[in-house]
């Protein structure tokens, strides 16, 4: 809806999924980027905008994950980064390659330090969302586990850029299998709102047991755009308190994720005073196992219907007992 003060207003950004050739969807200059799965040969020779997850859609091969907004975006690279933008709200992509000489960890603190410069340089300060993938996440014992180094340098990487905790973003981390580390962001300009789930401890107050640093994490974002706003859910897993439920149980694990979910949902309704029950218009379920595909497209359809547009990504999971992760985009 049009007002006199628009320009105040954050533009719309919105995700949906698609079959379209990438082409096609590009051809429409509203798309901040699209998002390919599997294996494509969409970076080679490079398409601007279109950029590889590096994870395998198991149920729909050839889908493409496509973020628009309502007005026509800017894009293009600099340095390490592909970047799209409007006026309030940029999406950013980093993929590096890793190099042998540098611990893991201080590699990911100068990624993430270097982000965050580069946001604020461009003038959107504040994180909304964070998509990270890296090779052999689970791989290292102990504290030298490589999610846990990489939750010690993306901390520390919000250390030396001055970010504060109160406004750490939703987030997911998975394990991918292209040997790349994938870093994706949204952000804006004026801020948005973040929010934890009462069930849960929040990551970023994880006791020891889980690494020398804990996560730098939001389980929810809201972020106000002129068609209303939209709220990122974060990845979304069989945890209560801080402790993995239901060790080596899909189904288990199925249901804690369910309840996970709806909690935090339900608790954003109250916040924001919704006047519907907040639910996901699209969801990303990750899984490490894909033999379990079937019962956990079973158990999500029968929970939220099977109109829902459904990605499931074969993926490792950042903490090595957990079976299944569920994220979601509601756009309010
Ligand atoms: C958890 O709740 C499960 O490190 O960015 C979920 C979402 C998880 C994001 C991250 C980790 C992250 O702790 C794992």
């Amino acid at each position: 809806m049009p007002t006199d003060n628009a320009q105040s207003q954050n533009s719309s950004i919105g995700c949906k999924f698609s079959l379209d050739p990438v082409e096609q969807i590009l051809a429409d200059n509203r798309v901040f980027v699209v998002i390919a799965y599997g294996n494509g040969p969409y970076v080679n020779p490079p398409i601007p905008r279109c950029v590889e997850s590096g994870l395998v859609c198991l149920n729909q091969p050839d889908i493409k994950e496509v973020w628009y907004s309502d007005r026509p975006v800017e894009y293009g690279i600099e340095g390490d980064y592909y970047w799209a933008r409007t006026e309030s709200i940029i999406l950013a992509v980093l993929q590096i390659s890793e190099v042998s000489d540098i611990e893991f960890s201080q590699q990911i603190e100068l990624q993430y330090k270097n982000l965050l410069e580069f946001l604020k340089s461009q003038g959107y300060p504040r994180l909304a969302r964070v998509w990270n993938t890296m090779t052999d996440i689970n791989q290292g014992a102990g504290d030298l586990e490589r999610y846990k180094q990489f939750c010690k340098g993306r901390y520390q990487g919000f250390e030396r850029a001055g970010y504060e905790t109160q406004h750490f973003p939703a987030a997911s981390a998975l394990g991918s299998r292209n040997g790349k580390v994938v870093i994706n962001a949204i952000a804006c300009r004026t801020g948005c709102t973040h929010f934890e789930n009462p069930q849960q401890l929040s990551a970023y107050c994880y006791p020891r047991e889980y690494g020398p640093q804990s996560p730098s994490f939001a389980r929810a974002t809201f972020l106000e755009t002129t068609d209303s706003g939209i709220v990122f859910l974060s990845g979304t897993a069989s945890i209560i308190g801080h402790e993995t439920q239901n060790h080596g149980d899909i189904e288990g694990q199925m249901s804690v994720m369910l309840d996970n979910l709806g909690k935090l949902t339900e608790s954003i309704t109250g916040a924001l005073k919704l006047e519907r029950q907040l639910k996901p218009d699209l969801l990303k379920v990750y899984l490490r196992n894909s033999d379990d595909l079937e019962l956990v497209q079973q158990r999500i359809r029968g929970h939220f219907g099977s109109q829902l547009p459904v990605a499931y990504l074969h993926a490792d999971i950042c903490r090595a007992d957990l079976l299944v992760e569920a994220e979601g985009i509601c756009h309010l």
